[in-house]
């Protein structure tokens, strides 16, 4: 078992599920120590009620557990935002800043802060969406993401701290479910497939995305954490892409399983913060970097969701 203490702030969340238990299975239970606002039935023995807001509170579980490594995953994601701007730009915010102060403070050796495609707006290459690209996000969480790579850069160069970042596209993972998030449509599809339900979705039929299967995604945070310092180039957040489609290829292949699926379009205001994100996400430089390469296409993360809710 590696040495390393962990603390995941936002835990209950669709990737904090996932990640708690593949850092549990790699520093062991009592190693990584699970926080969120609210505790889960099935929470493990190491929880704790955190409000990551407040400062003293954050501080106080660093301190007294001794943590060297902050995974920091508590945010208000893009389409919940939209319904209060300036509490999404406040509590995004102000957590962020609880964690880099603390981890300044308190010397915590790395931290992980998780970026977004949704950093990326209008005035960009959709079709190939370079590293440096221009970020004018029209969502708070896109905006809150693009000025929290700005703050983790400014840590890192002002006090050396190691934090890394990733700019997640759309997760889909059987394991727990997204909210708030325009991608969530890629994980509610499959549960409905699962029940023979036909699906309404709030995007309309070619509105492609980036995306990523969670194993993927849980990769690549941990291939990015494990990595030499030296290797991680850029200290604002790398881009990082597994696949890119639409909600008519997400139903095709969920067709060649279930012949009968039904899928119909009902584009709501989520449309438009889709429309203003990428389509393909180029991550030459995470590759480049430390040898990022995805496992899974549609078809294979497709069966692999199949198999696995039904
Ligand atoms: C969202 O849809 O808001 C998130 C994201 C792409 O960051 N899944």
């Amino acid at each position: 078992m590696k040495k390393d203490t962990i603390l995941i702030v936002g835990s209950n969340g669709q990737l904090g599920t996932v990640l708690s238990h593949e850092l549990r299975q790699i520093y062991g239970d009592g190693s990584v120590i699970t926080s969120d606002l609210f505790k889960k039935n099935v929470s493990a023995d190491n929880f704790i009620t955190l409000d990551a807001t407040d400062y003293k509170a954050v501080e106080e579980i660093v301190v007294k557990n001794k943590i060297t490594q902050i995974y920091h995953l508590a945010a208000i994601l893009s389409a919940k935002g939209e319904q209060n701007p300036l509490g999404t730009w406040d509590l995004n915010m102000k957590t962020l800043f609880n964690v880099l102060e603390v981890s300044r403070l308190h010397k915590v050796e790395k931290v992980f802060f998780p970026s977004s495609i949704a950093v990326f707006g209008n005035n960009i290459d959709k079709e190939n969406t370079l590293q440096s690209s221009n970020l004018t996000p029209a969502t708070v969480y896109g905006m809150s993401k693009a000025a929290g790579e700005n703050w983790i850069h400014y840590y890192y160069q002002k006090y050396g701290l190691d934090v890394r970042s990733l700019r997640y596209p759309g997760v889909i993972g059987y394991q727990s479910l997204p909210g708030g998030g325009t991608t969530d449509y890629a994980v509610d599809i499959y549960h409905q497939a699962i029940k023979n339900a036909e699906f309404e979705c709030f995007l309309a039929a070619k509105t492609t995305l980036p995306m990523i299967y969670m194993d993927d995604a849980i990769r690549a945070t941990l291939e990015l954490m494990e990595a030499p310092r030296e290797n991680i180039i850029i200290r604002t957040s790398y881009n990082l892409a597994g696949m890119s489609f639409n909600p008519e290829e997400i139903a095709a292949s969920i067709k060649e399983h279930y012949p009968g699926f039904k899928i119909k379009y009902k584009p709501d205001f989520r449309q438009g913060i889709a429309d203003s994100w990428p389509k393909i996400i180029n991550d030459t430089d995470a590759r480049k970097d430390w040898n990022w390469k995805p496992d899974y296409n549609l078809k294979l993360m497709t069966k692999t969701m199949i198999d696995n809710l039904k």
